[in-house]
């Protein structure tokens, strides 16, 4: 390790590393938890790669693929085979190659490389370690290495080392609301290899909210039909405008099963969310029937501003309560992921104080104020319970922001802290699984820089309309800084299961701006998400986004915004 960072305060003095300047990169983005150095190097051009029999076909196939690749840039072919007398060739390290093994002893998720100069040797016990593995690998290669075009003047040479990674958090994810506005398959897909090559695992897909439905339901087709269109979008943050364009935009459930291949292929589960019982608003237009029968303004319509809308579900209707089991039934069909995520956050409950029916379902359950709680807080648990209880049923667990906590909820829920950490460190010290999502550092529709005048228009400029600066911009800095332990006592840190950036997408409307948003803060999620805090530095981190890691986003043509 003591290398590695000699290795790497060099390479901020140099930007590159001695004479390999043009094909070693000494700074891994995340961080591996233990990286040493060898001496010399080996040459991977036209390198045999041995695959373990033991190893499963997806594993396989991603080897190949790096193989492939490898072989189209360097100008020599790779060929991958299964090798008789493996263990022999690989313990005498008599012949060059690489060897990808399959060796339980490696923690879930964790890969271990060793490379001298005749072999590079890959250990790995999951089919995510394989994959984790490559993207080291990848690192470690010239650039090119991610293109198409053979590129022969560079050194297709590693640095010989000894990598031993696992991450520090099971759950790396990113969340994407494609309904304020919507982003196609081949978006989300960029998103996706994006996340991969940065070894995030999920993908939280945001896909109800008041302004669009973007899933197709088969039961309820005019979720679609109607639901994902509006009939125009306010004009910056002018709430009394409307630009009169019609909107909108869905998946198909074979686009969905696509995007799901892809996402797996990298090592990502998509975690869908379907938000209840609040931000319903686009199934409201699409079925005004399952509305409180007292709301107002009637018709509903697709919203066509931001905020928290009053209009929220008639839940004390059995109706109701039927057509999420149906959606939810479908959404369980369609996403092999284990978790579900019902949302929960943003339910005004006025509405039901008033609707016949819900003050009936509240007399029906016996619901009464109790320790601060309103009846209608608890007719919300009854919702969470029920939905939860249903996608038991399906073998689902589910998530829901930190508003689930108020009142009761049941055992077995996770809960997403959103509003800061607090709701997190309650649900970790109750014995719920937690994802630390703070709006303080993980928010990232938040403006990056305190310029306001400097930054696209964001939801930050909503709220200091009038102010030239912002005091807590959520900065690369600021989200490198975030430890989703810090605030939790050791007894409870096992309850953490990760943590993820959200991007809300009111104010973005094009694939430019989005990526503007995600990138590099995503990088720094990376390194929150995987890496062991006391491997982190940020003026290393920085120097390498600098010299290798935004050079690899332009070279997928991904925006981001530059370093300051
Ligand atoms: C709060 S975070 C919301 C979203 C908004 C976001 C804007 C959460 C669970 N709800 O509906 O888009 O703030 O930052």
């Amino acid at each position: 390790m003591k290398r590695f960072l000699i290795a790497t305060a060099l390479l901020a003095c140099f930007g590159c590393f001695g004479c390999a300047a043009k094909t070693v990169e000494t700074r891994i983005v995340p961080a591996p938890a233990s990286f040493e150095y060898g001496k010399g190097t080996l040459n991977l051009k036209g390198i045999n790669i041995n695959c373990d029999p033991a190893l499963d076909a997806p594993s396989v196939r991603a080897v190949r693929q790096f193989s492939d690749r490898l072989s189209l840039v360097s100008g020599k072919t790779s060929s991958v085979a299964s090798p008789i007398g493996l263990a022999r060739t690989v313990e005498g390290g008599k012949i060059k190659g690489m060897y990808f093994i399959k060796d339980a002893s490696v923690p879930p998720e964790g890969y271990r490389i060793s490379v001298s100069s005749r072999a590079a040797v890959i250990r790995a016990s999951s089919v995510s370690g394989v994959l984790y593995s490559l993207q080291t690998l990848r690192q470690m290669l010239p650039l090119s290495i991610y293109g198409t075009e053979p590129d022969n003047s560079s050194r297709w040479t590693i640095p010989c080392c000894e990598i031993e990674d696992a991450p520090r958090f099971r759950y790396r994810g990113l969340m994407l609301d494609c309904c304020r506005h919507f982003f196609s398959v081949d978006e989300v897909r960029k998103v996706l290899d994006v996340m991969a090559f940065y070894k995030l695992n999920r993908l939280h897909w945001h896909l109800s909210d008041d302004q669009g439905w973007r899933v197709e339901i088969d039961k309820y087709p005019r979720l679609t039909e109607i639901g994902a269109f509006r009939n125009g979008t306010m004009v910056g943050g002018d709430w009394k405008s409307n630009d009169g364009i019609r909107y909108g935009g869905y998946y198909t459930k074979d686009q969905i099963r696509d995007v799901i291949a892809y996402a797996e292929a990298r090592g990502i589960t998509i975690v869908p969310e379907i938000d209840l019982p609040g931000h319903m608003q686009a199934a409201l237009a699409s079925y005004p029937e399952l509305g409180c029968a007292g709301s107002q303004p009637q018709p509903y319509e697709v919203w066509t501003i931001w905020g928290v809308s009053r209009q929220v579900l008639n839940v004390g209707n059995e109706k109701t309560m039927q057509f999420l089991e149906d959606v939810l039934g479908e959404i369980a069909d369609l996403f092999p992921g284990e978790y579900i995520h019902i949302g929960g956050d943003e339910c005004p409950r006025d509405e039901w104080k008033t609707d016949p029916d819900c003050q009936a379902k509240i007399a029906e359950l016996g619901l009464t104020a109790d320790g601060g709680v309103s009846p209608e807080a608890r007719l919300q648990n009854y919702v969470t319970a029920r939905m939860q209880k249903f996608l038991a049923g399906k073998g689902k667990k589910i998530i829901g922001w930190d508003e689930i906590l108020e009142g009761e909820l049941a055992e077995g829920a996770t809960v997403m802290s959103w509003r800061g950490t607090a709701g997190g460190i309650k649900a970790a010290s109750m014995g719920y699984d937690v994802i630390m999502t703070p709006n303080s550092h993980c928010y990232i529709d938040y403006i990056q820089s305190e310029d306001m005048d400097k930054e696209p228009f964001s939801i930050s400029h909503m709220w200091s309309p009038k102010k030239k600066k912002v005091k807590t911009p959520i900065t690369l800095e600021r989200v490198y800084g975030y430890d989703p332990l810090g605030e939790i006592p050791a007894g409870d840190q096992g309850r953490i299961l990760g943590v993820q950036c959200n991007l809300w997408t009111e104010y973005i409307a094009t694939p430019e701006h989005l990526e503007y948003m995600l990138f590099p803060r995503v990088l720094a999620l990376s390194e929150i998400a995987w890496s062991d805090p006391a491997r982190k530095d940020f003026d290393a981190f920085r120097q390498c986004l600098a010299t290798r890691q935004l050079p690899l986003l332009d070279l997928l043509g991904v925006n981001y915004r530059k370093l300051d």
